[in-house]
């Protein structure tokens, strides 16, 4: 139990917050009120923590590690910050006196969803692992509005409706107007001459206000608790009839349009890019912000500028915070005065960038003209460091102009900003060991050639107190019991659960757990989809963005291949199976969409169709997030982990299937070949072609999907369905644009891009093994425990400590707390 907690003090906060908040007794109360009053209770313990924690890193002088990220998928709070002040016991006693079930007033938050996908629910892994471990850190970020849309599906399409996340308030965040800053957009650069220098200055331009909340981010069981800091913007000046009378009454309409428009709702892309003026203000928005608190903060007990990276680190989350890095030189050249030499050492000694993605779509490149009119005085900066980039380039490579085109960071009329993040940086990180090879040796290998000891791999990781202690209570009170719970703040440990893999009474015990997980995700099937589904059955599961080349198509292809088999066959030897999906589209994103319909339509055909006995269901989880993502990872026998090798940077799914004793079916893709490493080949199902093969195919051509369209009866089938109205008798070319997609030449892509027919055969081989496995219950039994015993690996806490290590060389914080 927590230091600061006592139950009784807790059960009065409790009370005297829903006087306060709400004017009410507890009896009278609605549980969502009962979540706030607990809230706001829980709040009342971390704040001395967060307080304590401060202070403690005045006292010491940190340095301090600015995670700069434009999402952060941060889930629920209230559970998760109960068990990380170690009061979980006492506080669902306290709430049982009081007539309340602790986890149906967790289910009254609405999941704070500041992101897309893995990227912004990396960001939200990191920050609880940099607060158990006791290292400064700030996440810094954009409080949207809207974040993430809530998916309804309705007669099988996906619809978005708006995630109105703050409608009831947050009661964790606190504002804090005291560290506001205006942030600067459009007008023009002005030269002055000052002290026989030159100085720029913006003109003319528009600007924002921009105020930050503060969300406390606990440490597990350490009194530490750090900070995310979300920006929201606010009109400079409160609107005035001045400003009619001086003529500037347009100007202030539209800052208070500007203000209102910045921050209003995440973009729902994940892993590409739409060249959105919006999103380019929203980047600089939350980085200038970001930025000039940071500084001013150091130069509030330092006094010397030049010593900046000393004391500060700033981490770019993929390319979207690169402004960050003119944007630092901006404050060193005209705030502080720096020569160019000196600010750009500093800059480049202070930014680390994390790519996460080879695809090409995502690459963010800036039309210069929009770049240039939105940021003047931040362009021309990025013009000198590519003039001078440019120049090293040539320094190395004289005469070798291949070189400075394809290094370039102004290029075509555009802004790369892959490459001014490279340029910026004293690190560049991937996030698999697959991934960092592709990227050193394919994507950035002239950058490589050319800087190679800026290069360094930080595979991905994700935290296990949220996805076995909070998510899977049952698995993780049994291991605790089997092996103790240091694995909570020490993952490795847990390989003490391996000699328990030979012991049948535990082989029982761990399915009999993996059991009644399925059955609280039927539950919740049932509750919120109307579908029954057996517990007995295979559950195989691949939730994740949907995007081509994470090849939900297949999975789905794969599905109808099987219905098929069953249908000639009713007495087929197959297990019973559940198929289960859950997934969001971009909301422009047309072909994603339109692969949603489709593992609909199927579902809808084969979960009606009693023929087949019911050995196949088929399930789409509306609304995919955070908060069922914890039931649904508990419950799963088979993790579907099936992108076209190469393509998937690392994915983090693939790990929190394997804490929970799912087995991975997959391609030798991201970090699922570490996964294998660690699990064992034997205790996985390996299916497809290796990045090489895909890479070689992309490079000299030479697949042509027809040919197996045209020898493979059973394929051929498949796919004839999916324009002769087997799944859309009302409209029977519903889905001839994704039969177009696999086998007719695309504007500029080939054919079946994502290489779904080349590896569909080996995918069924991979499944049909996965049935046959399946079969011998102690066997499976055995190779569940192991994949949980040997995930060790993945705990994001073991990739903090590289990123300490390698990239940010943070000290360890101590927190005591005086006695209360
Ligand atoms: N990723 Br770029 C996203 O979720 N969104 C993005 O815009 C980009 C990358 C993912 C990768 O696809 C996934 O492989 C990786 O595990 C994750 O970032 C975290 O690194």
């Amino acid at each position: 139990m927590s230091m600061g907690f006592d139950k009784e003090t807790f059960k009065k906060s409790v009370l005297f917050n829903m006087k306060n908040v709400f004017r009410k007794t507890v009896e009278e109360a609605t549980p969502e009120q009962m979540y706030q009053a607990v809230a706001y209770a829980v709040k009342d313990v971390i704040i001395d923590e967060w307080i304590a924690t401060h202070k403690e890193y005045e006292k010491q002088d940190v340095k301090t590690l600015y995670y700069l990220s434009m999402e952060f998928l941060m889930g629920r709070a209230l559970g998760n910050n109960i068990i990380n002040i170690m009061s979980q016991k006492e506080v669902k006693e306290v709430l049982e006196e009081l007539g309340f079930d602790l986890n149906a007033i967790e289910d009254q938050e609405p999941d704070p969803a500041l992101g897309n996908g893995g990227l912004g629910r990396l960001a939200a892994c990191f920050l609880d692992s940099l607060a158990t471990l006791g290292y400064p850190a700030y996440g810094c970020g954009i409080r949207y509005r809207y974040g993430m849309f809530k998916q309804k599906i309705e007669n099988g399409y996906q619809v978005e409706v708006p995630d109105n996340w703050l409608m009831n308030g947050c009661p964790f965040e606190i504002r804090r107007a005291e560290y506001a800053t205006e942030v600067k957009f459009g007008g023009h650069v002005n030269t002055v001459w000052e002290d026989g220098k030159e100085r720029f200055v913006q003109e003319g331009y528009q600007s924002v206000r921009a105020v930050p909340y503060d969300m406390p981010i606990v440490g597990y069981g350490n009194n530490v608790v750090n900070t995310l800091r979300i920006w929201d913007a606010e009109a400079i000046n409160t609107f005035s009839l001045d400003s009619f009378d001086r003529g500037d009454y347009q100007k202030a309409v539209e800052q208070e349009n500007l203000a209102k428009t910045i921050v209003e709702v995440l973009y729902p892309n994940d892993n590409h890019y739409a060249g959105k003026e919006l999103r380019l203000k929203q980047q600089y928005f939350f980085i200038s912000a970001s930025v000039q608190r940071a500084v001013m903060k150091y130069m509030e007990n330092h006094e010397d500028i030049h010593r900046f990276h000393e004391k500060n680190v700033f981490q770019l989350n993929d390319t979207h915070p690169t402004v960050a890095v003119p944007e630092l030189m901006r404050i060193l050249l005209d705030d502080y005065r720096l020569g160019w030499d000196e600010a750009w050492e500093i800059t480049t000694k202070t930014c680390a960038y994390t790519n996460h993605t080879i695809m090409s779509e995502a690459l963010e490149k800036w039309p210069i003209d929009l770049f240039s009119r939105l940021l003047p005085r931040i362009y021309q900066i990025v013009e000198e460091i590519n003039r001078r980039f440019q120049e090293k380039i040539e320094e190395r490579y004289p005469g070798n102009q291949d070189k400075v085109r394809s290094m370039a960071i102004l290029y075509d009329g555009q802004v790369r900003m892959a490459h001014l993040a490279i340029a910026g940086s004293f690190s560049v990180n991937g996030v698999a060991r697959l991934h960092t090879e592709i990227l050193k040796n394919q994507e950035l290998k002239d950058f490589y050639e050319m800087m190679p000891g800026k290069f360094n791999n930080k595979t991905n990781g994700i935290t296990q107190r949220r996805f076995l202690l909070h998510g899977n209570p049952l698995l993780a009170e049994w291991i605790t019991k089997k092996i103790g719970g240091d694995w909570i703040v020490d993952l490795p440990h847990i390989r003490r659960l391996a000699p328990y893999a030979e012991d049948p009474k535990s082989r029982q015990e761990f399915m009999d757990i993996k059991y009644r997980n399925k059955v609280r995700l039927a539950a919740y099937i049932k509750e919120h989809n109307g579908i029954d589904v057996d517990p007995r059955s295979i559950f195989d599961v691949q939730v994740k963005r949907l995007h081509e080349y994470k090849r939900q198509l297949m999975n789905i292809l794969h599905v109808m291949y099987l219905y098929n088999q069953l249908k000639d066959n009713p007495y087929m030897d197959m297990l019973p199976r559940t198929f289960i999906f859950g997934a969001k589209a971009a909301a422009g994103y047309k072909r994603a969409k339109l692969t949603i319909k489709l593992i609909n339509a199927v579902a809808e055909v084969v979960n009606r169709d009693r023929s087949i006995g019911g050995k196949i269901k088929v399930v789409f989880i509306e609304d995919y997030k955070v908060s069922n993502a914890e039931i649904i990872f508990a419950a799963a026998d088979v993790s579907e982990q099936i992108s076209t090798a190469s393509k998937e940077a690392s994915g983090t799914g693939n790990m929190k299937f394997m804490l929970n004793g799912a087995l991975t079916l997959g391609t030798m893709d991201g970090a699922n070949v570490e996964i294998v490493e660690e699990a064992g080949a034997e205790n996985a199902f390996i299916f497809g072609m290796s990045s090489d093969e895909v890479i070689r195919y992309e490079k000299e051509g030479g697949y042509d999907p027809m040919e197996i369209f045209n020898s493979d009866s059973e394929i051929r089938r498949v796919l004839m369905q999916l324009i002769n109205g087997y799944y859309s008798p009302e409209d029977p070319e519903l889905f001839r644009d994704i039969y177009n997609s696999l086998l007719n030449t695309q504007s500029s892509d080939r054919a079946d891009t994502y290489f779904i027919l080349k590896d569909f055969r080996s995918y069924a081989d991979a499944r049909s093994r996965t049935d046959q496995a399946y079969r011998d219950e102690a066997w499976w039994a055995k190779a569940a425990m192991l994949n949980v015993a040997c995930s060790g690996k993945f705990t994001s806490d073991r990739t903090i400590e590289e990123y300490v290590r390698d990239i940010w060389h943070l000290e360890k914080v101590k927190v005591e707390l005086e006695e209360p």
